[in-house]
């Protein structure tokens, strides 16, 4: 029976609603900032969340609503200065206070060190993000739960590549089937599964409606989960050896 050695936790969305109290709101800020009449309402951020990864999701939204804009040599240049301010809007926001870790993800992750277990994160979104959520909401000592965090351009693909699962066990030195995956969406839990790590959902508020398979289980809120039933799901596990 292997034994479950680490948790890998997603970011946006199973950590935290960070989608729509801060990284919505700091591309709005940076739309407003550069000038452009570019206002993504929640509604229509909610379909654009289907490209991972903020540059990709700026870029694919131009080819959407001015292609040849998007085409142009400069563009790529473009929508990285934009992401830069967003993410700097975005920082803001987050040592501002503008997002709670979702209700009970710190009995978890306190649950998880106690007993043992290894942390780390693996998300899309950028390392800087990773640092300052985890810090405002568990306070300086909160980058020192995770022993590794695998975020944004790390890897050359995003979720729902496995990518950044592959780069997080290596570093980690663990196999899949060591690792318990919590992820919120989609393309999360694909990423997980093809890297062969056993992955439990947690839907967050723009992942509800969405068709998700190939997880142990759909915990819904995290609210009365314990570390024992997510050692209880990894030892049912059709992953484990
Ligand atoms: C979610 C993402 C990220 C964020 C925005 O990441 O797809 O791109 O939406 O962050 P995950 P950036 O669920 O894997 O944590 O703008 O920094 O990409
Ligand atoms: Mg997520």
């Amino acid at each position: 029976m292997t034994a479950l050695k680490a948790l890998l936790w997603d970011v946006d969305g199973t950590l935290a609603e960070t989608e729509d109290e801060g990284h919505r709101i700091a591309f709005n800020l940076a739309f407003d900032e550069a000038g452009l009449d570019w206002h993504w309402s929640s509604e229509l951020y909610g379909e654009l969340l289907a490209v991972a990864g903020g540059k990709e999701r700026l870029l694919a939204w131009w080819h959407r609503i001015d292609p040849a804009g998007a085409a142009l040599p400069g563009a790529t240049d473009a929508v990285r200065s934009l992401h830069q301010r967003k993410t700097a809007h975005y920082l803001d926001l987050v040592r501002r206070g503008a997002v709670s870790l979702r209700p009970g993800v710190l009995r978890l992750l306190a649950a998880a060190s106690s007993r043992g277990l290894r942390q780390a994160i693996a998300t899309t979104t950028t390392p800087d993000n990773v640092t300052q959520l985890v810090s405002a909401t568990l306070g300086a000592a909160g980058p020192a739960l995770f022993e590794v965090v695998g975020a944004g351009d790390i890897v050359p693909n995003k979720k729902p590549a496995p990518d950044i699962y592959h780069w997080v066990l290596q570093q980690l030195s663990l196999r899949a089937d060591e690792c318990l995956a919590i992820e919120d969406s989609a393309a999360g839990v694909r990423a997980a599964q093809a890297a062969g790590v056993p992955v439990l959902l947690t839907r967050s508020r723009f992942t509800q409606g969405e068709f998700i398979e190939g997880a142990l289980a759909d915990l819904g809120s995290l609210i009365d989960v314990e570390i024992d039933d997510l050692i209880h799901w990894h030892d049912r596990s059709p992953a484990r050896r």
